[in-house]
């Protein structure tokens, strides 16, 4: 069995992003063992503070978000960090070489109800010039590296660097992330999707239709049944998807004017996408291919449809159409 450090080398990764890699791992190892702490760890319940994005902060995000940025800030390899819970870029190493986007908690309404949550890492080259967030400004396909850590009843990790998408699972008693899958695919069909359906008199009118059409079931023009299942926390969903194929969206509705869409682009759907693309999935906006969109704000939003590719092609059919 072969530890993320021997399967980083055995894929002949450039040695600086094999380094970095393992620092986002020693990010989740950390992390990890904060979650498993529960309440005996004093980390859970809320702190009295709100994100830049207006957001209650629980004591685990600044906790969490503060580890990495620290972590990051020591790792000369690292220039820069956008996090979802800092307002502006935090420049770190002026010779670094890589930035490094992140949502340090993802799920975290879900920590004090002990479901599961999760760290995203996107790591983008970090180019010339001072650290900015014009910086930041690079699309998906850009991406030296993307990967989340799933704390859940096994802490694994999913990471990708365009060769394809790899999955880890923490080994308890050597605390090694071992390699369990040297390629994971994402089935092109599948019977499963993800929203929330509490949403549902907010979507837009393609969205609507799709959604009726796979409860209408075998008597409505899908011809088959279909199951659901909604975590509530984005990396849980896509572990999904990447496990056993599956459609999760988050898509736009008109819930809040302000805020018409909800995943942020840099930090939660331009990895997922990465990570689902390079496991044979699909990864839109409803109208365009989320690691082509040219981002023009850290944390900026977008609609996210992802997941198995016949399926994701199936729900853009009804955005053609309207
Ligand atoms: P939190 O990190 O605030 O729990 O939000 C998680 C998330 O950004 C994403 O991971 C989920 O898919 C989505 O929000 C859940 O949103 P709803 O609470 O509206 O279902």
């Amino acid at each position: 069995m072969l530890r993320l450090e021997q399967s980083l080398n055995q894929q002949g990764l450039a040695t600086d992003l094999q380094h970095l890699i393992l620092s986002l791992a020693d990010c989740g190892r950390e992390i990890s063992a904060l979650v498993r702490g529960g309440a005996l760890a004093g980390v859970l319940g809320v702190a009295d503070t709100e994100n830049v994005q207006g957001e209650t902060q629980k004591k685990l995000d600044i906790i969490a978000n503060d580890l990495i940025k620290d972590k990051l800030a020591a790792n000369a390899l690292v220039k820069g960090i956008a996090s979802e819970e800092e307002e502006e870029v935090v420049a770190a190493n002026t010779d670094g070489s890589y930035l490094v986007c992140f949502d340090p908690l993802d799920g975290s309404s879900n920590i004090d109800i002990n479901s599961l949550v999760g760290t995203i890492f996107s790591v983008l080259p970090a180019g010339e010039g001072e650290v900015n967030q014009h910086a930041f400004m690079q699309p998906g396909t850009a991406q030296s590296c993307a990967c989340y850590i799933l704390y859940g009843p096994a802490t694994v990790m999913a990471l990708t660097t365009g060769q394809g998408t790899q999955m880890y699972s923490l080994d308890p008693k050597t605390n090694d992330f071992i390699l369990v899958d040297d390629a994971v695919t994402v089935p092109a069909d599948t019977g499963e999707f993800a929203i929330n359906m509490s949403n549902q008199r907010f979507w837009q009118p393609a969205m609507q239709s799709y959604i009726a059409d796979l409860i209408a079931g075998k008597e409505g023009p899908r011809g088959r049944n279909f199951n659901m299942r909604w975590i509530a926390a984005m990396v849980g969903d896509v572990h999904r998807v990447l496990s056993r194929g599956g459609l999760f969206t988050y898509p736009q509705d008109t819930k809040n004017p302000e805020k018409p869409f909800k995943l942020r682009l840099m930090y939660e759907a331009n990895p997922m996408a990465f990570l689902v693309e390079q496991a044979g999935g699909k990864a839109s906006t409803g109208y365009e291919r989320i690691m082509a969109i040219q981002p023009e704000h850290i944390h900026q939003r977008v609609a996210v449809i992802l997941g198995s590719a016949n399926e994701v092609d199936a729900c853009l059919e009804y955005h053609a159409q309207n």
